[in-house]
């Protein structure tokens, strides 16, 4: 944002609650501590102290000084001042995060394809718009890839109307769709345990709300809908790719028994133009081929639809259950269809080590069934042993450990490995702040595309292990990633749209394109960018930083720069996941 120039204090935008850790970070030359001062409204000194000298730090480019804000826990507005400079007014207060937790989640809303979004529900007119994609009906990719490879298509067309855009683009992916839709499901099944029930029917403002139902899950059930009508009738066959075609290799192809299997995604056949609204798309919208890891995505996300639909909507559950099975066993027979990204209209989300998503689907099936054929592949799996790394769409390993650890009924001989090896993560994530300068559970200096949904996965699994032991340094290490999200970062950024005074106003989008035509609205509120990306600088505006920046101070806020300033389902499901997690009363 232009509205103001980057401060050298840098804070969450937000603020604070009160009883959580406070840090703000100061970039300063002086290799001495610094005295610095808070003052509440009045000008009154609120309190005083020293700042720890952390020093230099490659992932931002800076020389900083950490400043502990701990003592100020009432309620009220301050402002830091150090080292010449005073900060931004920033309050504290306890219900800082339901907003946010509000926004994030009405993201989904305003991502869906196949119905049109109402002024009413849209938060503001501009938002609204006719539905995109309004009847999807679509063939199997037939014709030429990027390589000259000739695809046969298929003899079926499936009817995958809904769903979620995935991102600024308009394809809708099983891959990525499932770990978004698994985070959604995974924040209810833990309100559920405490009955706390933010988004109770009618508070998420939606289509469906009043429908007796918790407005969170009907908002899951409108992608787990779309993964279910990606599945592909018994006894269709498909065309695959031979191998593992992640990165090329010769182009060939097999037909395959396909019933039971998902296809990877339905999207373009070729980019569309930016901008451009959902519903003015012109391109053939097609099925590309099934894949493995699509197939178990469906598996994991409709065995978890199931447990948690039993008693809602049984028919629903029982309908997540028998598509589920179907799933698994699908890919118990086709253990080795990967995905190739040589489609020109789409992203690949391409995977060729299915391992993890093999064991993601066993973990689901097994907390919603408890039988001992899951258990055992469990066991068999490299995964049951393997240390935790945070989730994201092509590792999904941790998804299932979560549910293992967590859900009801799971017995201990799988909850209590599971448990230990996500607070060992936590613990190392804690390790990495220590190390990290600006104080997040993450100390890289590779920024990978979506880096802040990385922090924000870490951040998940921190919030777990603070559900698991009730130890507040977890929690503290949820609040310093919110932090690092909400502009305590170098460029001194909101990465979130509609909050803090440098909020993001340009994502990689093709409806919220303000930027390139003033007919277009910009992004809604509680919108995350995928930030910082020191590591495949593809874009046109990515390649002119590239090589000059900071890993941290590698993005701009530009809707040209889509390896940097994307917006994802995957990557505000967490935003929702965290805000959510730290709007919870503390004691639980
Ligand atoms: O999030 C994805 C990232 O991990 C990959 O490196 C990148 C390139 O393949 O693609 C990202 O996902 C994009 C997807 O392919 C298409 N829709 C937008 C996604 C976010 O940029």
């Amino acid at each position: 944002g232009a509205a103001s120039p980057p401060a050298a204090i840098h804070l969450n935008q937000l603020g604070f609650l009160p009883d959580t850790a406070k840090r703000a970070i100061v970039a300063a030359a002086s290799t001495t501590p610094l005295r610095w001062t808070a003052r509440d409204a009045r000008g009154g000194v609120a309190a005083t102290g020293h700042t720890l000298l952390i020093g230099d730090d490659a992932a931002s480019g800076d020389h900083v000084h950490l400043v502990d804000l701990a003592r100020l826990t009432e309620p009220g507005t301050y402002r830091l001042s150090v080292a010449g400079q005073t900060s931004r007014p920033f309050v504290v207060r306890a219900d800082l995060y339901a907003p946010l937790a509000a926004a994030a989640l009405h993201y989904f809303y305003h991502t869906r394809a196949g119905i049109a979004i109402e002024p009413r529900f849209a938060g503001d007119p501009r938002w609204a718009r006719p539905a995109g994609h309004a009847k999807e009906v679509a063939p199997c990719f037939s014709g030429a890839d990027e390589r000259g490879m000739r695809w046969a298509g298929c003899d079926y067309r499936l009817d995958v109307t809904g769903g979620w855009y995935d991102a600024g683009d308009h394809g809708k992916y099983v891959v990525n769709g499932g770990i978004a839709l698994w985070t959604l499901q995974d924040l209810y099944e833990r309100e559920a345990r405490t009955g706390r029930f933010p988004f109770a029917d009618g508070r998420g403002n939606l289509p469906e709300s009043g429908n007796g139902v918790d407005d969170l899950l009907d908002e899951a059930r409108w992608e787990m809908r779309f993964l279910l009508a990606m599945q592909i009738p018994d006894g269709a066959r498909a065309t695959v790719p031979v191998g593992a075609l992640v990165g090329g290799g010769a182009p060939a192809f097999r037909t395959i028994d396909a019933g039971g299997m998902a296809h990877q995604k339905v999207a373009d056949r070729r980019w569309t133009a930016l901008p451009t609204r959902p519903a003015d798309d012109r391109e053939d919208r097609l099925l590309y081929p099934p894949t493995t890891a699509a197939t178990l995505n469906l598996a994991a996300t409709a065995a978890q639809c199931a447990r948690i639909w039993r008693t809602i909507d049984p028919g629903f559950s029982a309908t997540c259950l028998t598509a589920a099975r179907r799933a698994y066993a699908a890919a118990r027979r086709q253990p080795q269809v990967f995905a190739t990204n040589s489609f020109t209209g789409s992203g690949g989300y391409g995977d060729d080590d299915v391992s993890d998503e093999f064991y993601w689907a066993a973990a689901e099936l097994y907390a919603t069934t408890r039988e001992p054929a899951f258990a055992a592949a469990l066991r068999d799996s490299p995964w049951h042993a393997a240390p935790v790394r945070a989730p994201d769409w092509g590792h999904v390993a941790a998804l299932g450990t979560i549910t293992l650890a967590t859900a009801a009924g799971v017995p201990a001989s799988a909850a209590t490995p599971a448990r230990a090896g996500l607070i060992a993560a936590a613990d190392g994530f804690l390790a990495e702040k220590a190390r990290s300068g600006y104080r997040i559970p993450y100390a890289t200096l590779d920024y990978s595309w979506g880096s802040n949904a990385v922090i924000l996965n870490r951040a998940m699994i921190l919030g777990v292990a603070q559900r698991l032991t009730g130890a507040t340094r977890y929690r503290d290490g949820m609040v310093d990633a919110m932090d690092y999200v909400l502009g305590r970062n170098p460029l001194d950024q909101s990465y979130v749209s509609g909050f803090g005074a440098r909020p993001l106003t340009n994502p990689h989008h093709r409806f919220w394109a303000h930027q390139l035509d003033a007919t277009l609205p910009g992004p809604p509120p509680g919108v995350v960018s995928g930030g910082p990306n020191s590591t495949a600088m593809v874009d046109p505006i990515a390649a002119k930083m590239k090589g000059s920046c900071a890993p941290q101070r590698c993005w701009t806020d530009d809707i040209r720069a889509y390896a940097l300033n994307e917006v994802a389902i995957n990557w505000n499901a967490p935003l929702l996941w965290v805000a959510s997690a730290l709007d919870e009363p503390r004691a639980r």
